[in-house]
């Protein structure tokens, strides 16, 4: 083998050797650059014969031709191999499962009261809504409530460190009764002086406030207060419309409603409702619900209406205990301690 062959061979030997791009010039200056093998061998052309020179001369292009394939090779296979590396490290699994957007749900307490809009809705009642810090007015005088009633007390009714302009404390209203009175008010002032007076019809759902904490009592609860009110609305009236609701909420006709006899300073006669379900888990067992009567004849006054002339039902019911009888929740804290084991199964 001549130097030339030899020289193409050594070139390729280190082309080969190269592992980056780098080395690879590296190489290739040792062969073409300025005082490379190559290069001097052209240098060394000048002291030859003419003859000579011609074919030394065409050999030597070939040889650095051939060098120059090797290195443009060599080059491609590296950047190749880059290439290679950089696809497999931003390689995309498209079998792996997408990341999930994680749906959120409403809460059961908000599910079962967005219900009972939707059925007393049907049933042409509005809805109220109102502060949950009160004045003792609306929490208890104008409910009738006398002046010294147990509920009043700093044991059943959460205040707040501030008095109203009668120099009475406000408080975290205990029941939605106000948002009832407050509503009612609105309405006879809308229509005195006139003939007559559309019926109020109206729920009130929310938050409510009472000094109680064990497993079936929260000191913040959910309560659904309704009234009807206009010249001639009876208690069968009270019946047909929570019969209504009640089949309704549990979608179910298999229930019976039983009224018992019961007390409230706002209502006379007053009525506490039952439940029972014909079949199912709680089969066979009467469940209280609800709290309602006629509205009392002072009560019907302090929403400036003239007694005489008109009359109603108003009822209350508890939304947490209908909705653990709906959802079949067991304990009424499981509602309140944010837990998503619990809330997660609510979409
Ligand atoms: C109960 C008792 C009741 C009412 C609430 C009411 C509201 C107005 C006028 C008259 Cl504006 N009454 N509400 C009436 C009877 C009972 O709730 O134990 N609820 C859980």
């Amino acid at each position: 083998m001549n130097d030339l062959a030899q020289l193409l061979q050594s070139a390729q030997a280190e082309f080969a050797q190269a592992s980056t791009p780098a080395d690879l010039e590296n190489a290739k200056a040792r062969f073409l650059g300025k005082s490379g093998q190559v290069t001097e061998l052209m240098k060394g052309l000048a002291a030859l014969p003419v003859e000579e020179k011609k074919t030394r001369g065409a050999e030597i292009n070939q040889l650095k031709q051939g060098i120059e394939a090797a290195l443009n090779a060599r080059r491609q296979a590296l950047a190749d191999a880059e290439l290679e590396k950089q696809l497999k490290a931003e390689a995309l699994d498209v079998t792996l499962p997408g990341r999930q957007r994680g749906t959120g749900g409403l809460h059961p307490i908000t599910r079962a009261m967005e219900r009972i809009e939707a059925i007393f809705g049907s049933m042409g009642f509005d809805v109220a809504d109102g502060p949950e810090i009160e004045t003792d007015w609306f929490s208890f005088s104008s409910l009738n409530n006398p002046e010294n009633h147990p509920a009043r007390s700093m044991q059943d009714t959460f205040y707040v460190d501030m008095k109203d302009e009668g120099g009475r404390w406000f408080n975290l209203r205990p029941h939605t009764s106000p948002m009832q009175i407050r509503y009612a008010q609105a309405h006879a002032k809308r229509y005195a002086g006139q003939d007559t007076m559309p019926e109020i019809r109206v729920i009130a759902p929310g938050r409510t406030y009472r000094v109680d904490s064990d497993a079936t009592h929260s000191p913040m609860f959910h309560q659904v207060e309704g009234l009807w009110v206009g010249e001639n609305i009876s208690f069968k009236d009270l019946k047909s419309v929570y019969l209504n609701f009640i089949t309704a909420f549990f979608e179910t006709d298999a229930l019976q409603l039983r009224f018992r006899p019961s007390y409230f300073p706002f209502t006379e006669p007053s009525a506490e409702i039952d439940i029972m379900f014909e079949t199912g888990p709680l089969k066979g067992r009467w469940l209280e619900v609800s709290g309602a009567g006629q509205v009392h004849p002072q009560v019907i006054r302090n929403m400036g209406l003239d007694p005489e002339r008109y009359i109603g039902f108003a009822f209350g019911s508890g939304i947490d205990r209908l909705a653990m009888l709906r959802y079949g929740v067991n304990d009424l804290r499981l509602f309140f301690e944010g837990d998503l084991r619990f809330l997660s199964q609510f979409k």
